[in-house]
C-alpha cells in the first residue's frame, strides 16, 4: 500500500492546536450556539426553561451537562421545519431521513452551514490521504441521504475530480473504476463488498485497480472487515462517521497514517459520552452513548443530541482533537438474546475468521416457542460450496459465536450469492418476532 501520510504544511492550524486553545474556542462557540438555539427555536426555549437553565449559565465546558438532551422524537414532533433557527428562505439545502420507520426527520443548512460542511469533509478526505487534483469515485447515494452530496461538497472544497456515481448499477461502478482510474472511493463498507464481488465476476483483479484508499462509513464495520477489504483491494481502508442531525458525513474521521479511531472535528461538534441509562456524563475512556452539540450551525443548531451510537472518547494522536473509538453498534441494533447483549458487528467479527465464508450476512430473529432465536444467514465462497463444506463452515461459525460471543445461534450457509446485497446501508437485522 502507498504511503498517504500528510506532509509538512498539509494540516490546518486547528489540527495541531493545544487542548487549551481548543477548549477556549469550544466555550466561546457553545455560548453562541446555546443562545442561538434559545433565541430562535421555540423548542429549545421551552426545553431549557423546563430544565431551569439559560444560555448564560454556561461558563465552562462542564456546565453543558446542565442542559437538556435532544432526541430523535423531538425532531419528529417538530416536523418538518420547526427546529430551524433561520427563516425558510435562508435555507440553501434540506436533507431528510428515509422515514421508513416513521415520520422522517428533516435537517437544513444555510450557505454558511454548507461552507462549514464542505470544510470538515475536505479535512476528512485529506486525513484519508487525498489531495487537490486527485480523483474520487463517490458511491454514496445522492439524494435526501447526506452521504453522496455531503462528500461531494467536501470533494469540491478540497479540489478533487469527483465522479458522482452514487449507489447501484454495480457493473458500471467497476467499469468506471477501471476506465477513470480514481485514487479514492467513498462507499458504505457493505456496498464495497458488492463491488468487490463484481470485480471477481468480471474476471478483474481488484488488487490491480487504481484505488489507493477507501473511505467507509454510514454503518458499523469491524477491524476484521478492514483487513479483508485492504487485502482484497491492496488499498487503505479508513473510517468516516457522521449523522444527518449533526451535519452528515465528516463529523469525525480516521487518519490514514494511524487508523486508530476517528478524530472528532471538535471545533464544530462538541462530543460527550453519557451513561445511556442515567444520562450522566462519563469520563473520557469510558464506554457509553455519544452525544453531540453543534458549535457553529446556523440553520439547525442541535443541543446535546443523543445519537444512540455506542463508543468512547480517547485522546488525540495524529491530530490534536479527541478520537472516538470505532462505533461498534447503535443501542437500537442491540439484540438481547436470552439475556446476552449481541451486536451485529460481533457476528461479523466471527464470520471473518471462518474459512470458506463470504463476508455478507444477515441476522433473522424469530420467536418460535416464546424463546427468541437468532439465525445467521451467510453464504459460501466459490470453491467451498459443496454440501459438506457448507455444513462444516456452519458448524465452525456456530462454535465460534458460542465461544466468543456467548450465544447459541443457528447458521444457514447458502450457495454463493445467496445473501441479499446492499447498495448503501446494509440491512443486518430482519426481526420476525411478534410485536408485543
Ligand atoms: O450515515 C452520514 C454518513 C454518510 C456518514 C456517509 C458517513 C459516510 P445518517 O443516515 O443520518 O447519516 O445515519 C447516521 O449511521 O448515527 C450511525 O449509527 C451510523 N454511522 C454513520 N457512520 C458510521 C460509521 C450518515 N463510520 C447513523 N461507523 C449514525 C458506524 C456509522 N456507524
Amino acid at each position: 500500500m502507498k504511503d498517504l501520510s500528510p506532509r509538512p504544511g498539509d494540516l490546518e492550524a486547528i489540527e495541531t492546536a493545544s487542548r487549551d486553545e481548543i477548549a477556549a474556542l469550544q466555550v466561546k462557540r457553545l455560548q453562541w450556539s446555546l443562545k442561538h438555539a434559545y433565541d430562535n427555536v421555540p423548542f429549545y426555549k421551552s426545553s431549557f426553561e423546563a430544565a431551569g437553565v439559560h444560555p448564560d449559565d454556561l461558563t465552562t465546558l462542564s456546565d453543558l451537562a446542565r442542559f437538556p438532551f435532544t432526541v430523535k422524537q423531538d425532531l419528529r414532533d417538530n416536523y418538518p421545519f420547526n427546529m430551524f433557527a433561520v427563516p425558510r428562505e435562508k435555507l440553501r439545502r434540506v436533507h431528510a431521513s428515509s422515514g421508513t420507520t416513521g415520520q422522517p426527520t428533516v435537517v437544513g443548512y444555510t450557505q454558511g452551514d454548507l461552507d462549514v460542511w464542505g470544510a470538515v469533509v475536505a479535512r476528512s478526505l485529506r486525513a484519508a490521504g487525498l489531495r487537490r487534483g486527485d480523483m474520487l469515485h463517490n458511491a454514496y447515494g445522492y439524494g435526501l441521504f447526506t452521504g453522496g452530496l455531503g462528500v461531494h461538497l467536501g470533494a469540491d472544497a478540497l479540489g478533487l475530480s469527483t465522479v458522482p456515481v452514487s449507489g447501484g448499477m454495480t457493473e458500471r461502478q467497476v467499469r468506471l473504476i477501471r476506465d477513470f482510474q480514481p485514487k479514492g472511493i467513498t462507499v458504505t463498507p457493505s456496498y464495497a463488498l458488492s463491488i468487490l464481488d463484481e470485480f471477481n465476476t468480471a474476471g478483474m483483479d481488484p488488487r490491480e485497480c487504481s484505488l489507493q484508499v477507501g473511505i467507509f462509513g454510514a454503518e458499523p464495520w469491524t477491524n476484521a472487515m478492514r483487513q479483508e477489504i485492504e487485502a482484497a483491494f491492496d488499498m487503505h481502508a479508513v473510517d468516516i462517521y457522521g449523522l444527518s442531525e449533526v451535519m452528515g458525513p465528516g463529523v469525525s474521521m480516521e487518519c490514514v497514517e494511524t487508523k486508530d479511531g476517528l478524530h472528532i472535528w471538535e471545533d464544530h461538534f462538541y462530543p460527550e459520552i453519557i451513561n445511556p441509562e442515567t444520562g450522566d456524563p462519563v469520563a473520557d475512556g469510558e464506554q457509553g452513548e455519544l452525544v453531540f452539540t453543534s458549535l457553529t450551525k446556523e440553520a439547525f443548531p442541535i443541543i446535546r443530541y443523543r445519537t444512540r451510537d455506542l463508543t468512547r472518547l480517547l485522546p488525540g494522536t495524529a491530530r490534536a482533537m479527541r478520537r472516538m473509538e470505532k462505533v461498534t453498534g447503535r443501542s437500537d441494533d442491540m439484540i438481547i438474546l436470552r439475556g446476552v447483549n449481541v451486536f451485529p458487528t460481533q457476528i461479523e467479527e466471527q464470520l471473518m475468521t471462518v474459512k470458506g465464508l463470504a463476508p455478507h450476512f444477515q441476522i433473522v430473529l424469530s420467536r418460535p416457542d416464546r424463546m427468541d432465536e437468532m439465525l445467521v444467514q451467510v453464504e459460501a465462497i466459490e470453491g467451498f460450496s459443496s454440501a459438506e463444506d457448507r455444513a462444516h463452515a456452519a458448524a465452525d461459525l456456530r462454535g465460534k459465536v458460542k465461544r466468543n460471543v456467548g450465544v447459541t445461534v443457528k447458521v444457514d450457509v447458502s450457495e454463493p450469492g445467496g445473501v441479499a446485497r446492499s447498495q448503501g446501508k446494509a440491512v443486518r437485522i430482519i426481526d420476525n418476532r411478534p410485536k408485543s
